[in-house]
């Protein structure tokens, strides 16, 4: 059995050697990134066991994302690279303040290959939790009824969805993510949101009005993740809001949701209370933002348990 499988796009990540702007940027240190497997490899490293569906092209580029998976002991076996459609990339511009952008090279994303038919019920099947983001369907073709179909295998089998809606601006318009999202969270068992999401989606950017109207719509956990306010959540009848957790320092901020997102599948799994499933993700999320790249700073358990003083740091 499978603890968490996600489904999305895995891209080779070019991360600036300077921080300003990318016009004046010569240098870059090739790494991988993509939310969905920025989330297996978080889980992995805190000890449970994952999957990653998706497409990469059969180049250099998918096949040393395959490698890296494979390394992080995320299970391949759903991966397949495809010949015509190159890897995707994008190149992250950090500023001295901490800000960053991205610039997407992902227009014939590896992921058009898929077909809902060829998903594989039998893997999803296995699984406890899929995981899945609205990157994916952002991305176009036919994406929206692979993660529709996605959805049915894993309701039909008992499998709990897992769900960030991870809007990126830069793939569609507000009004594109919003109709799109909405009819997406009826379906979902485990809902991972930032406020500011939830506000193109459903007009409501206070958690406790967030959690009013996603609790309407049938969502049974529904977190929301409030950046440097910490986060709030809802689970089993309780609401809890947990305080923000500090960073050492902000140097990248890529991957903390994904890294939040996580932490709190972890603590779920486990069938701990939502308070202490809560600081635990936002531990994570102020872990992952302080070293470069998107997956890089995402810890291991033993990392989490030394940054939550229950077990000593030994340096040398
Ligand atoms: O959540 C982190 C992701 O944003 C990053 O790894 C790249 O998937 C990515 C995206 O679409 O921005």
């Amino acid at each position: 059995m499978i603890d968490v499988i996600s489904m999305g796009e895995a891209m080779v990540v070019f991360n600036p050697d300077i921080k300003g702007p990318m016009k004046f940027v010569n240098g870059f240190q090739k790494n991988i990134g993509g939310a969905e497997l920025n989330l297996a490899i978080g889980c992995s490293r805190l000890g449970l066991k994952t999957g990653f569906i998706s497409r990469l092209g059969n180049d250099e580029f998918g096949k040393s994302i395959r490698t890296f998976a494979r390394g992080e002991q995320v299970d391949t076996s759903e991966l397949k690279l495809v010949k015509g459609y190159p890897t995707s990339v994008y190149f992250k511009e950090i500023m001295e303040d901490g800000n960053v952008q991205t610039f997407y090279y992902r227009d014939k994303s590896p992921t058009l290959t898929m077909k809902p038919e060829e998903l594989n019920e039998s893997y999803i099947k296995n699984a406890r939790v899929l995981h899945i983001t609205g990157i994916f369907p952002a991305i176009g073709g036919d994406n929206l009824n692979v993660m529709m179909e996605s959805i049915r295998l894993a309701k039909k089998h008992g499998v709990k969805v897992s769900f960030d809606p991870n809007i990126r601006l830069k793939m569609w318009t507000k009004e594109e993510a919003r109709k799109v999202l909405l009819d997406i969270l009826p379906h979902v068992d485990i809902l991972l949101a930032g406020d500011e999401e939830m506000d193109i989606i459903i007009g409501e950017s206070n958690p406790k009005a967030i959690i009013e109207k996603t609790k309407e719509i049938g969502i049974p956990t529904i977190i929301v993740k409030r950046g440097e306010h910490g986060s709030a959540g809802y689970h089993q009848g309780q609401l809890i809001y947990a305080d923000p957790v500090k960073a050492t320092k902000v140097v990248d901020t890529v991957g903390a949701g994904d890294g939040f997102n996580a932490g709190f599948l972890y603590g779920y799994l486990h069938d701990w209370d939502l308070e202490r499933s809560l600081h635990f993700a936002n531990t994570i999320g102020s872990m992952v933002v302080s070293i470069t790249g998107d997956n890089e700073g995402l810890p291991y358990y033993e990392d989490v348990q030394e940054r939550l003083g229950e077990i000593e740091k030994v340096e040398r």
